[in-house]
């Protein structure tokens, strides 16, 4: 009897896809090269939009160094900045999973080639490879898990994926640069080589009989793309198609109903604030350098009142369609602190202890802003205990983050 020989991964009979071939990882290449330029500029704004430079409490990754080189400051215009650029980052990033899983599945016998380096340039070429190959899992699974399980990472979260970009953008500069002629060439010609005159190594030495086209087989990652798409668009676009997202945990269907029904991302009791502070005895202490200044509830009413229309947009992707908000301008509680004309940036702190988002750091513009408020009311109603009552802030383009609840202090011009 004569054994059977199952021949190992390493050896290329192995891989026996009539699929692969420089042609289909070109066109899976192309739509990555623009899915993940996209990804790199939001992401890079995103991280601008926190305005990590204007205080610590805001920077996430303070050791960052030159790769801060490009900040700027985040404007206030149009409202709905941060909503585009975080919903387009998030709804993107999801969508481009079944490509970025075809693309690695169309490249996987490159990975088992043997010998693993033929020569110094051909080791280095690998570990590019390992580069951009790890790079991509590990941008798309933080990100993922960031919009899944929000106490996944206590913190860390950003570093990992802030880091992890720079490495991943790194390598993919370098591999389109490498690539590029052979994908060119690839798109130019529709037929793609015989295995003989192969000299990508994509290409099957001994091709199994296809059991679809190559067509078909774009076809259903076009379709898998689609489908994650509306299935997660829905909570940054809002309106009727919010009822489509239903892989988004934060920014779905069904946020109750009522003024305050939208959005809620930490819930009051989630982040311990407590009854007693939020009632008849909270006061909202207001500073500027020995100027202190104490307002009760009733107090910040009794000022004008003004109203703008804003969302709240988090930096998971989801965002609210405009609410109505009314309260007091940042800028006139400045005023009241003697910050003057021009009102310098603000600390603000909540009733909240612990947690990465209990403060945050607004910068002059945002204050200056007319439409940036403490709010008071939502929608023709009292906040509710969850979006922050007895005060929040809310600031045009901005994060959701730097929108804090449950205000409790407020220092301008010390950052
Ligand atoms: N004190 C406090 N304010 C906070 C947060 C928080 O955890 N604590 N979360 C922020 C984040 S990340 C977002 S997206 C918005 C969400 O506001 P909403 O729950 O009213 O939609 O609140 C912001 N304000
Ligand atoms: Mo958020």
């Amino acid at each position: 009897m004569r054994a059977h020989h199952f021949p190992s991964p390493m050896s290329p009979s192995f891989w026996r896809s009539p699929l692969r071939g420089p042609r289909l990882t070109a066109l899976l290449g192309v739509v990555l090269l623009g899915g993940i330029t996209l990804l790199f500029v939001t992401g890079l704004l995103s991280y601008a939009a926190y305005n990590p430079d204007l205080a610590g409490v805001n920077d996430k990754t303070p050791d960052k160094g030159v790769l801060g080189f490009y900040l700027f400051d985040w404007p206030t215009g149009p409202h709905w900045l941060y909503r585009v650029t975080q919903g387009l980052h998030v709804t993107v990033g999801v969508a481009l999973v079944p490509v970025l899983l075809a693309k690695l599945w169309s490249v996987i016998p490159k990975l088992f080639t043997m010998p693993p380096a033929r020569s110094v340039g051909h080791a280095l070429e690998r570990v590019s490879l390992l580069l951009l190959v790890g790079g991509a899992l590990f941008e798309f699974v933080t990100g993922l898990l960031n919009i899944q399980l929000e106490y996944l990472f206590p913190g860390s979260f950003y570093p990992l994926h802030f880091y992890g970009a720079w490495v991943f953008i790194g390598a993919f500069v370098a591999h389109v640069v490498l690539r590029m002629p052979q994908a060119v060439r690839a798109l130019r010609e529709r037929a793609g080589p015989k295995a003989e005159e192969d000299d990508t190594g994509l290409v099957a030495a001994r091709p199994a009989a296809p059991t679809v086209s190559r067509r078909g087989a774009l076809g259903l990652v076009g379709a898998g793309s689609l489908l994650l798409l509306v299935t997660t668009a829905g909570q940054s676009i809002g309106g009727v198609w919010r009822r489509t997202a239903l892989l988004a945990p934060h920014g779905g269907s069904d946020p109750g109903s009522g003024p305050n029904g939208f959005q809620i991302n930490k819930t009051a009791a989630s982040t311990g604030i407590r009854t007693q502070d939020t009632g008849e005895a909270w006061r909202l202490t207001v500073v500027n350098g020995a100027r202190r200044v104490l307002l009760s509830r009733a107090d910040l009413l009794a000022m004008p009142q003004y109203e703008s229309a804003l969302p709240i947009a988090c930096v998971e992707g989801w965002s609210t369609d405009d609410q109505r908000w009314s309260g007091v301008r940042l800028r006139d509680l400045g005023a009241l602190v003697g910050a003057g004309e021009r009102p310098p940036d603000v600390l603000v702190e909540s009733l909240q202890l612990h947690g990465a988002f209990r403060r945050a750091a607004l910068r002059e513009n945002q204050v200056r802003d007319g439409r940036s408020l403490l709010a008071l009311r939502v929608n023709g109603a009292e906040l509710s205990r969850d979006h922050g009552y007895p005060a929040r802030v809310i600031v045009p383009a901005a994060p959701g983050v730097l929108n804090t609840k449950w205000v409790s202090r407020m220092t301008f011009g010390e950052l």
